[in-house]
């Protein structure tokens, strides 16, 4: 069957020359044959490709994402998705968790920053805010920080990686719509305890669950954490612990903070290290894992209710 050149695929397709031309140069969506004159030439097979990629794109699919599926993927997709276009975060089954991290992970070794932050804000929009953190955020720094460890991927991209996802969990946790009453968590670590991608995971699911969200970042001294906590009338304190080196400061360190706390603040630590600071304080509860804290977060709220802000 003869080609088409791009006025033909056009009409056929549905879209513009100038939408397949930058869904080629920029996304890569299509890959046209040149002819001796370097004029395009279109197959029924890219013609096809055109029309499946413009119905996952009406469908509410980012082109950046739609481009990355394989021919059979795109179709599996589409016939998954032939009812109503998605809405935001109705944790669309087909969207497998994992084509995002690889697809995370491909732009990344390219450092290929776009990439990366637009797989992570579309896995944020398109998956529920559980499965975004654990199937999709919680791996990949799990295998991020594998891979700098190991020397298989360089500090750079591990860096690369970080400062995309801290800007992308940071605005996702900002954008939840908490009530005024809403009770409040103030989330940080203690001095000397520099891992923050516990407690930025951790902020986030209590975000989700419509909880007040003050996310402090990592490293403060015990003091600032009693004046923040008292500012925001902080119902709970999150601390993350990580490192375990030295046992004993840490539960010297938890102990202090405990005891600063006022009795209306409940302390929770998590972390790795959390279970080494043990405190006989109450109102102070331990998650080893981020699935035990949102258990708790559960529990002692009752939430369940996402709301987002439009
Ligand atoms: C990235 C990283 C760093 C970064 C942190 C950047 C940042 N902004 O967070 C930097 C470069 C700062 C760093 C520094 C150090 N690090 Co480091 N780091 C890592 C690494 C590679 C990844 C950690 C990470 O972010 N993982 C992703 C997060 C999401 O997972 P996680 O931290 O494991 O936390 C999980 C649970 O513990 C829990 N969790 C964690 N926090 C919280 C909080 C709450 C509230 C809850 C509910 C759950 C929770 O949920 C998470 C998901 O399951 C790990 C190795 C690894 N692969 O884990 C080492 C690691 C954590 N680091 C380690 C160490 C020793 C250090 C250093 C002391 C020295 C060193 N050898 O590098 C220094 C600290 C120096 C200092 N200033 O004090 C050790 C800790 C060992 C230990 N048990 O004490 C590890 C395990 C590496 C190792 N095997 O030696 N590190």
């Amino acid at each position: 069957m003869a080609d088409h050149r791009i006025l033909g695929a056009s009409r056929l397709a549905g879209l513009t020359p100038d939408t397949i031309r930058k869904w080629e140069s920029r996304y890569g969506a299509i890959n046209p044959r040149r002819d001796v004159r370097g004029i395009r030439r279109y197959s029924e097979a890219d013609i096809n490709r055109l029309r499946e990629l413009r119905s996952a794109t009406d469908l509410g699919y980012p082109i950046g994402e739609a481009a990355l599926l394989k021919p059979e993927e795109l179709s599996a997709l589409l016939r998954a998705n032939s009812a109503p276009a998605p809405t935001f975060r109705t944790g669309l089954r087909s969207r497998r968790p994992d084509s995002f991290t690889r697809a995370v992970l491909s732009g990344l070794r390219r450092y290929d920053g776009e990439q990366v932050d637009r797989m992570l804000a579309a896995a944020s929009h398109l998956l529920t805010p559980t499965e975004f953190v654990f199937d999709v955020m919680s791996p990949l720094f799990h295998d991020i920080g594998e891979a700098w460890r190991k020397g298989t991927m360089e500090i750079g991209q591990e860096h690369l990686f970080s400062a995309v996802a801290r800007s992308l969990l940071g605005n996702l946790i900002r954008r939840y719509a908490t009530a005024k009453d809403a009770p409040s968590l103030l989330f940080t670590t203690p001095a000397g305890e520099p891992h923050e991608f516990g407690i930025l995971l951790a902020a986030m699911l209590a975000a989700s669950q419509s909880t007040r969200v003050h996310y402090l970042g990592p490293n403060m001294p015990n003091a600032s954490i009693v004046r923040s906590a008292a500012d925001v009338k902080a119902d709970v304190v999150v601390v993350g612990a990580v490192r375990s080196r030295s046992r004993a400061g840490l539960r010297r360190t938890v102990t202090a903070l405990a005891t600063a706390l006022p009795e209306r603040t409940e302390l929770w630590l998590g972390g790795r290290a959390a279970q080494a600071a043990v405190t006989h304080r109450t109102h102070v509860q331990r998650f080893s894992t981020l699935r035990e804290f949102y258990e708790g977060l559960i529990r002692e709220f009752n939430a369940g209710v996402t709301v987002l802000s439009p």
